[in-house]
């Protein structure tokens, strides 16, 4: 923990559809348990979903599937607080004042704006260069210590402690801002497309077949698995031999992952095995842990006015923890009122 900081977990995920396997994996399963040790603030972030082009007619409903794919896995309302980011002005007030203390230099070294915008740069929405900037704001609005996210979201938040570094500097007002930590657990921390090993499985790529959606059927399931890239070999005897097969890696992750053991363990079971047996116990596995959490998410959704008032609730715990936090920057950076 940094300075004098009460611990505080923040984490969010953008409602731009198809919730995966990665999405569940990387992040919101490391959520569930975090909430025995810490406050847990667990946000749809909506505002990031219009750095790319968005539906306004689809994106209240990919908001509440967010918000119920968090509970069907296991976040409590009641004991965490859920809310989508745009019901919170203090996220977009303190964005503002935090462009103004990351230097266009540390935007331009982020991985994922360059991933995203290809050759494409030029055309992208200053929304999308300036997104890690709002996702410090996200964290340090509420003075978060701790934020669990998958690996490729680590330089991200490395960006936000640098970002709270500086501005503890230049305002002359030391662990104002505590520098938060990136929460980086277990082997689903990068959960790779099933069409290409070497691309992360992502709701934007615009096959369907590179990703499990978490509320995809056991057949869909199957047949994604069935159809995934695989390598001619069979599967090998030690782990190191993963390298340079990173389809096979990424699938027998993904194992590993849902059946909480080693890969070395996962492989000793398997050794030898050709692909289409391994993916036929892979889907019945994954069919075991996700089928539950899309039943729940069906049920959830079927009540879309439980799910906006519980967002009206967080919202409103989200705005009294971050009021005083933002009355403290504005009188810092000298703001009259
Ligand atoms: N493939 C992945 N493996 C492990 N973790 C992943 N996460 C995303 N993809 C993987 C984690 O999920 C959380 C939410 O991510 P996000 O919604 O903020 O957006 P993202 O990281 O950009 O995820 P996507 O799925 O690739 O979405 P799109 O295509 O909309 O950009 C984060 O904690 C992330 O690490």
């Amino acid at each position: 923990m940094s300075g004098s900081h009460n611990s505080l977990v923040f984490s969010g995920m953008q409602p731009t559809g198809n919730l995966h396997l990665g999405n569940y994996l990387g992040a919101i399963r490391n959520w569930l348990k975090l909430q025995d040790q810490y406050r847990c603030i667990y946000c749809v972030v909506d505002m990031h979903a219009l750095t790319v082009d968005h539906d306004p007619k689809s994106l209240a409903q990919a908001t509440r599937e967010v918000a119920a794919a968090y509970m069907a896995s296991g976040v409590d309302p009641k004991r965490s607080i859920i809310f989508n980011q745009s019901q919170v002005a203090a996220h977009a007030e303190l964005a503002w004042v935090l462009n103004c203390v990351a230097r266009i230099g540390w935007l331009n070294r982020m991985t994922q704006f360059k991933d995203k915008a290809g050759k494409n740069r030029e055309a992208m929405s200053v929304g999308l260069y300036a997104y890690p900037v709002l996702m410090a704001a996200d964290i340090l609005a509420y003075r978060a210590t701790h934020v669990p996210v998958g690996d490729d979201q680590k330089q991200h938040v490395e960006l936000a402690r640098d970002i709270a570094q500086k501005f503890n500097n230049d305002f002359g007002v030391a662990d104002f801002f505590p520098l938060p930590e990136p929460i980086i657990q277990g082997p689903g921390m990068r959960i790779m497309s099933l069409r290409d090993g070497t691309a992360k499985m992502s709701k934007s790529d615009p096959s369907d077949y590179s990703r499990i959606n978490l509320t995809d059927d056991a057949d869909a399931i199957a047949q994604k698995f069935r159809k995934a890239k695989t390598d001619p070999h069979p599967l090998p005897e030690a782990e190191k031999e993963l390298e340079g097969r990173p389809e096979a890696d990424n699938l027998i992750s993904i194992y590993a992952a849902f059946s909480e053991q080693p890969k070395q363990a996962v492989l000793d079971g398997f050794r030898g095995a050709q692909f289409s047996a391994f993916k036929g116990a892979l889907s019945e596995l994954v069919v075991s842990k996700l089928s539950p959490i899309a039943a729940e998410m069906r049920r959830l959704l079927a009540d879309p006015a439980e799910i906006d008032r519980l967002l009206h609730k967080g919202a409103e715990e989200a705005r009294a923890l971050a009021a005083p936090v933002i009355a403290d920057v504005r009188r810092v950076v000298g703001f009259v009122g």
